[in-house]
């Protein structure tokens, strides 16, 4: 039996996360692999429910602590009913999002990196990614994909003000700095399939 793996893709809305994610399975399952396709929040029963409390109504529907605290509910039962199930049978488990989305969108206002750790460790043990893919795009580009594809509509996170979206920005290409074994910054310009290669490429040390 393979060993199986635990890939995350990180970065801004618009990057290319689901397509890449798509292009990835197929290129994995090509090589005789078993690939489950998740993402957050979301990826189990319990957490898709979850997700449609936290991206749906007003700005203000959740205080930034009770926001947190979602995301990390959703996340251990994801991890419990869907990634380690998966991993256990020897499957690769590439993940739309994982903990650094919190660790960037919740853990530079009210709370901090570490209390994000924390919450991970109570929700989740802090099971982490085998590697984390960062999608890096020119905010220019990544709008530009996301509004060809939206117009101007976005869900309660997304429609945050310029300012918030640049601070997350800085937060993954910090991560990329303070991590680089598990968290590898990936150039997201070009097509499709270039990028594609670009990705497989960091993965290639845990290929069997
Ligand atoms: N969030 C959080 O705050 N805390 C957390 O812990 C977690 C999440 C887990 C989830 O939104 C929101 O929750 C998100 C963060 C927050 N809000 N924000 N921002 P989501 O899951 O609905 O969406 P998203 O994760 O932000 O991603 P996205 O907007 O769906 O974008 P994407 O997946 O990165 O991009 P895409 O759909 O693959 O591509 C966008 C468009 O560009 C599409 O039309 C493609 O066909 C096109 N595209 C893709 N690649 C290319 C290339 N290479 N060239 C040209 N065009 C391309």
């Amino acid at each position: 039996m393979t060993h199986g793996r635990f890939i995350s893709l990180e970065g801004g809305e618009g990057a290319g996360k689901s397509t890449q994610l798509r292009a990835l399975a197929t290129a994995l399952r090509a090589r005789g692999l078993e690939v489950v396709e998740t993402r957050e929040p979301g990826g189990s029963e319990g957490a898709e429910a979850i997700r449609a409390l936290l991206l749906t109504g007003g700005a203000d529907r959740w205080s930034p602590r009770a926001e947190a605290l979602l995301f990390a509910a959703a996340r251990a039962d994801h991890v419990e009913k869907t990634i380690r199930p998966a991993l256990d049978r020897g499957a690769w488990v590439l993940s739309d999002r994982f903990l650094d989305s919190s660790r960037a969108y919740q853990g530079m206002g009210d709370l901090t990196d570490a209390d994000i750790l924390a919450l991970h460790r109570i929700g989740s043990g802090g099971f982490l990614p085998d590697r984390t893919l960062f999608l890096a795009l020119s905010e220019a580009e990544a709008a530009a994909r996301a509004r060809s594809r939206d117009g101007d509509a976005s869900d309660r996170i997304g429609g945050r003000d310029r300012s918030f979206h640049l601070a997350v920005a800085r937060a993954f290409t910090r991560f990329a700095e303070e991590e680089p074994a598990r968290f590898l910054a990936i150039d997201a310009s070009g097509d499709a399939e270039v990028v594609t290669a670009r990705l497989l490429h960091g993965l290639q040390d845990l290929l069997p």
